[in-house]
């Protein structure tokens, strides 16, 4: 009973047209010749849309290059009008074939496809109207109160699930090893495109389940967006760009392993003005990564209108300035929606890289379940019709009115019945299957239970016990723990290795190891390797794997979370950890939060050439790790010897969750540290394990990176009075060796903390709550800390001499505490 829905050939003259028009209007009579001379007009199914294609292209150039205005000049410098003129006319008739294509494809799309595009429309907002009525009817009970869920619903954006059909989803994508098809990235009101990639009645069960903060996977209460990894649906965070460059990874990782995956970000237009969602598309373009950028524009960004967000015309535009092809269609028309990430889905595949697709629609509901009282002036029920307006909402009613008559769920029930796929009336019946479907899962998460408490603490790291709140006034006071052996290291070796070159080799003996490692940073690879040439050692053995990111940290540490989580081991550089600051958000928003909120992976390194002594100013001498020290899910190492360093970043390569590699460009070709370090690569340290330089009684000095060598110069000039000071390297910050500190306090009895970092916040006085509040009775003076002023790093000697803890400062603070 199927006729497929073919645009006859004269309406597929008036949608390439309107096509043209909207993309390259001063072409818009030629390409109209041209079809006509193609013989357009008779092209009704895909073969002979297909067939159409080169014909259309031929005779749209033969028409196009005649008008080439005689001009002999150069457009910008070093490009001829000419050429200027030729690229201009290869995009036109790119962007024409493209459409044929899609007008192709959307003649191939079969009746079971298009009824499961209508059934997940209504499955979509079934599961949302059941979110909303959680919110209303106060079911799930916390206690004495309603527990009400925050409910983001998707009314007049259902037909986002048509995006999902052709992509690589489905039973037989997942492993034992992991998913193994596509992955999107939805956000918020993408709950259709989740459901596209396992439309079953778990998902819907999940969807509804992270929303009530009830047990199970794959939230378990520790957030509440959808998604599911092992399904291929990235769960969505709330800082709304971040999984825009996490969807850039995994392209990444896709291209590295040559698979033909597919990485799909959504994000509504408020959200494509966040930095990150430029930065992701931007490296995506420039490597021709398999990815997929989806803009919907529902008119609104909470209360903002578009007109207050940007000044485009329309947000596909917005490809021009990434050099890829950019679309606007309905995202109320499933079918063209289908059609147009099939076709993105065929470029990417097919190494063309990405495309930006945007979906103009509107948001018919509040942005949240709170929200419908504002924005429709009344709060609204879920139902199977658009809510009707009252006076005082602030949606735009013109917009309102337009879309109202555009409800794609009975529009497109009416499409497919017209075209004999769906038997009139069938709707009403779908809309019940899919009513009790979502009824039933709710009915389940009403009865499930609660996560147990004990969970708040669990699950920050892959290796660590659950956090606890404990109180050291409580039980054992006088306990001693033992204290470390003292661990010297390889001798000094004037001939032995540099920091600089132990750094490099344990990046070698990373990429020797293991072909899932690549290193990503700026001005890392090409002829280059990275600004001290740290890297340049290994171009020739790893030059493919060394890959040059553009200057954007997000980008560097986005693109390491998304390949680390396609299971690969990214190693990221930051060119100075200053500017870790423009990426920031992917380190303690991404990185550091997947594994609590949802278990996964994140196995990434980021190296953070660190720390000042060298007179370069306050943008390359900073101390960022206490940004991080107090993230949980970030584990941080600052080695100050080679062979440590060396070894270090063997234990940040197999660690399972992101580690910060600090290593003290001071230290980098500091002739003193020099080690001989061995052919081989050394087995790893474990992580949180400091080591002790020096044994002492009468003080523990306590430091870390380019300081624990200071601080054993100090120690050597009170050992020629006999105060024997011990040194300890804590060699890593998180995790801390808080038994080695507590044992070395106890020890000596009196701790002084060192380090570069400005004190305030810095820490060191982390260290110095921690000593007291657990050697208290230990302690026969005040526990101090040194370190630099609190002020920005200054640029001149002098001042940076002043602004650093001097050697002599520390001297004489470590003696006036022994004598205390
Ligand atoms: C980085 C960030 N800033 C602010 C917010 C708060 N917020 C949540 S949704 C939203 C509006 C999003 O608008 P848009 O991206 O257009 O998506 P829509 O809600 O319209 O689907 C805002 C401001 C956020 N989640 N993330």
């Amino acid at each position: 009973m199927h006729r497929p829905r073919t645009a006859a050939g004269a309406t597929l003259g008036r949608e390439l047209a309107a096509f043209v028009l909207e993309r390259h209007p001063f072409v818009a009579s030629a390409a109209s010749v041209a079809f006509d001379a193609s013989g357009g007009h008779a092209a009704r199914d895909e073969t002979a849309i297909e067939s159409l294609r080169a014909a259309f292209a031929r005779e749209l150039r033969a028409r196009l290059q005649p008008m080439f205005p005689d001009h002999a000049g150069e457009t910008t410098p070093r490009v001829t009008a000419r050429e200027r003129f030729s690229t201009a006319i290869d995009e036109a008739i790119d962007a024409c074939d493209g459409f044929l294509r899609r007008a192709a494809i959307r003649a191939s799309l079969t009746p079971t496809e298009r009824l499961e595009i209508l059934r997940g429309m209504v499955l979509t907002r079934a599961t949302d109207n059941r979110l909303k009525a959680f919110f209303t009817n106060g079911e799930v009970r916390y206690g004495d109160a309603a527990f009400q869920g925050k409910g983001f619903r998707s009314l007049g954006q259902e037909a986002i699930y048509a995006a999902g059909i052709r992509l690589r989803r489905g039973a037989e994508y997942e492993s034992p090893d992991g998913w193994r098809g596509d992955v999107i990235a939805p956000v918020i009101r993408d709950l259709g495109a989740a459901l596209a990639m396992r439309p079953t009645a778990e998902t819907v069960r999940m969807a509804l389940s992270a929303q009530m903060a009830k047990a199970g996977p794959p939230m378990n209460g520790k957030d509440l967006h959808i998604g599911g990894f092992a399904y291929g649906v990235l769960p969505a965070s709330a800082p709304l760009a971040i999984g825009t460059l996490t969807i850039a990874g995994l392209a990444l990782a896709f291209a590295r392993e040559g698979s033909g995956r597919v990485a799909v970000s959504f994000i509504g237009e408020g959200g494509s003005s966040l930095g990150e969602w430029h930065e992701a598309i931007n490296l995506c373009a420039a490597r021709k990564l398999p990815a997929i950028f989806c803009v919907e524009n529902n008119q609104t960004a909470l209360s903002t209108p578009v007109r207050d967000q940007s000044a485009v015309r329309v947000f596909a535009d917005k490809a021009v300035g990434y050099g890829i092809p950019g679309i606007t269609i309905d995202g109320t028309d499933p079918d063209e929606i289908a059609t147009a990430f099939a076709w993105a889905l065929e470029r990417a595949r097919g190494g063309k890289g990405p495309a930006l697709i945007e979906l103009v629609c509107m948001r018919m509901c509040g942005h949240a379940h709170h929200d419908d009282m504002l924005y429709l002036g009344k709060d609204a029920p879920g139902a199977w019709d658009y809510p009707p307006l009252a006076e005082q909402g602030y949606v735009n009613r013109e917009l309102y009115g337009y879309w109202s008559s555009r409800d794609p769920i009975p529009a497109y029930a009416s499409r497919l019945e017209r075209d004999n796929v769906l038997e009139p009336g069938a709707l009403e019946g779908i809309k019940r299957d899919a009513e009790a479907l979502v009824e039933e899962q709710a009915q389940r998460v009403i009865s499930a239970p609660w996560p147990q408490a004990d969970e708040a603490g669990a699950g920050v790291c892959a290796d660590a016990p659950p956090r606890v709140r404990l109180d050291p006034l409580e039980g054992e006071r006088n306990g001693v723990a033992e204290l470390p052996a003292v661990e010297t290291g390889p001798a000094f070796d004037r001939k032995g290795a540099t920091f600089l070159e132990a750094v490099m080799l344990g990046v070698r003996d990373a990429l020797r190891a293991d072909p899932r490692v690549f290193v990503y940073g700026e001005d890392v690879g090409g002829p280059y390797g990275n600004a001290f040439l740290l890297l340049r050692p290994l171009l020739q053995e790893f030059g493919d794997r060394i890959l040059n990111s553009p200057l954007a940290e997000g980008a560097v540490l986005g693109v390491c979370v998304g390949a680390a989580l396609a299971g690969q081991r990214p190693i990221g550089e930051m060119q100075f950890n200053d500017f870790v600051a423009t990426g920031f958000n992917q380190l303690v928003n991404n990185a550091a939060k997947i594994r609590y909120r949802w278990g996964g992976s994140v196995p990434m390194v980021v190296r953070m050439p660190w720390g000042g002594l060298r007179h370069a100013g306050p943008y390359h001498s900073q101390n960022t790790e206490p940004w991080f020290y107090r993230t949980p899910g970030l584990k941080i190492v600052v080695p100050s010897t080679p062979a440590d360093a060396r070894a270090l970043m063997a234990s940040a390569i197999a660690d399972p969750d992101p580690v910060l590699y600090y290593e003290h460009i001071a230290l980098y070709r500091d002739p003193r540290i020099r080690q001989r370090l061995d052919d081989s690569a050394p087995a790893p340290i474990p992580i949180g394990r400091a080591a002790l330089r020096r044994a002492g009684d009468r003080l523990a000095i306590i430091s870390y990176g380019a300081y624990v060598h200071t601080a054993l110069r100090v120690a050597e000039r009170l050992a020629a009075d006999r105060i024997e000071a011990a040194v300890l390297d804590l060699r890593s910050l998180a995790p801390l060796d808080r038994a080695s500190v507590i044992a070395l306090a106890k020890h000596c009895s009196r701790v002084l903390i060192v380090h570069e970092d400005s004190r305030t916040g810095g820490i060191g006085e982390s260290l110095a709550a921690i000593v007291q509040e657990e050697a208290f009775a230990w302690l026969d003076a005040p526990v101090r800390v040194i370190g630099a002023l609190d002020t920005p790093v200054p640029y001149s000697p002098p001042l940076e001499e002043r602004f650093l803890p001097r050697e002599d400062e520390i001297e004489r603070a470590a003696r006036l505490l022994v004598a205390y």
